[in-house]
């Protein structure tokens, strides 16, 4: 089976978004694995001081996510489940990327873009954080990369870094296909869909969180922008409709069906019964994990052992390719 690999940054409570575009690919990925070595799922935590954090918010987020990975289903016996800061050939071949990547490349990148660019308190490893990436997935020599459609700029400047290493010094890297699912590919914010679900969103009301009570669910749903004088079985069309298009796509990737729905209120009931539905056993199962915090503890201790195992030779490989 061909290796798969990706990571969430504990950046902000986990979303709906990253439930139906990662977590739930992690886990099929995992499902079809025979090893728990053809599966690496981390959590990204480097990447997560690219911008301030209040580290006792971090050290919080961290852990729950760490729980709603196993939560969502993935088991260790068929996946290795690993912290980046506990992996540090992460941090040194990120330096030996830096000094493969380019400027050029690095200012198109839409997070530096958007986050950053021009503002004079902007920590230099937001700009730099491409090279970390590539680290992370070129470490584990993975031949996919399952991302939502937002991170596909990511896995394009990781394959061009590795072809160009690859031809300037040794063929120490694989270069990674990007697979990206195709329901629920990118859920949108349930007040702005024009922009993606964030869990670092600065305003809650149109984020789906995967530990929302129903309750909360439904009122966000019930407060989700629609769009004036369509109905919900009118043409599906993002740019024109993006609230209706995006309640849709929750609807199908959540299992459920727009067949016979005609107002707005159905629709809506109709999306907030199917992300409940979606969300009741992996609440459950989170309430249970959240009661043996040890236990979560040891399976990412476990996978960072093994990821310290596997990635110590590409490490070394790329070392000794560079001269050094
Ligand atoms: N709205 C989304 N729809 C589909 N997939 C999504 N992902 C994130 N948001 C959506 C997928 O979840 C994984 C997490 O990636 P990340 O932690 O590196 O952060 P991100 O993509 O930047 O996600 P967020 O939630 O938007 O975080 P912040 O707010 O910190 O920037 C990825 O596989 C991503 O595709």
């Amino acid at each position: 089976m061909d290796r798969s690999l990706s990571l969430i940054t504990p950046t902000g409570r986990l979303t709906l978004g990253n439930h139906l575009g990662a977590l739930r690919r992690f886990v099929a990925a995992a499902d079809a694995a025979s090893s728990p070595d053809d599966c690496f799922f981390g959590l990204s935590d480097l990447h997560a001081l690219t911008t301030p954090q209040d580290l006792a918010v971090l050290r919080a987020t961290v852990t729950e996510t760490a729980t709603l990975f196993l939560a969502a289903g993935l088991d260790p016996a068929r996946a290795t489940l690993f912290r980046q800061s506990r992996v540090p050939a992460h941090r040194e071949l990120a330096y030996l990327l830096e000094c493969t990547a380019y400027t050029g490349e690095l200012n198109r990148m839409i997070q530096f873009k958007e986050k950053g660019r021009g503002v004079p308190s902007t920590r230099v490893s937001l700009y730099t954080y491409p090279a970390l990436m590539a680290a992370d997935i070129l470490l584990y020599r993975p031949s996919v990369v399952p991302v939502g459609d937002d991170q596909r700029q990511h896995v394009e400047i990781t394959r061009d870094l590795a072809i160009r290493f690859n031809h300037a010094y040794a063929p120490v890297f694989t270069v990674p296909e990007v697979v990206t699912p195709r329901a629920g590919a990118r859920v949108m914010d349930l007040q702005t869909p024009t922009a993606k679900m964030s869990k670092s969103a600065a305003t809650d009301a149109g984020v789906i969180r995967l530990l929302d009570p129903p309750d909360v669910v439904r009122r966000k749903v019930a407060r989700a922008v629609t769009d004036s004088d369509v109905g919900p079985d009118a043409v599906h069309s993002s740019s024109e409709k993006p609230g209706v298009t995006n309640l849709l796509d929750i609807l199908a990737a959540c299992g459920g069906s727009a067949d016979g729905i005609t107002t707005y209120g159905a629709l809506k009931s109709a999306v907030t019964e199917a992300v409940v539905t979606v969300l009741e056993p992996l609440q459950k199962s989170y309430a249970q994990l959240a009661a043996d915090p040890a236990y979560v503890d040891s399976v990412f201790a476990d996978g960072s052992a093994r990821a310290r195992e596997v990635t110590a030779s590409v490490l070394a490989d790329a070392t000794a390719a560079m001269g050094l």
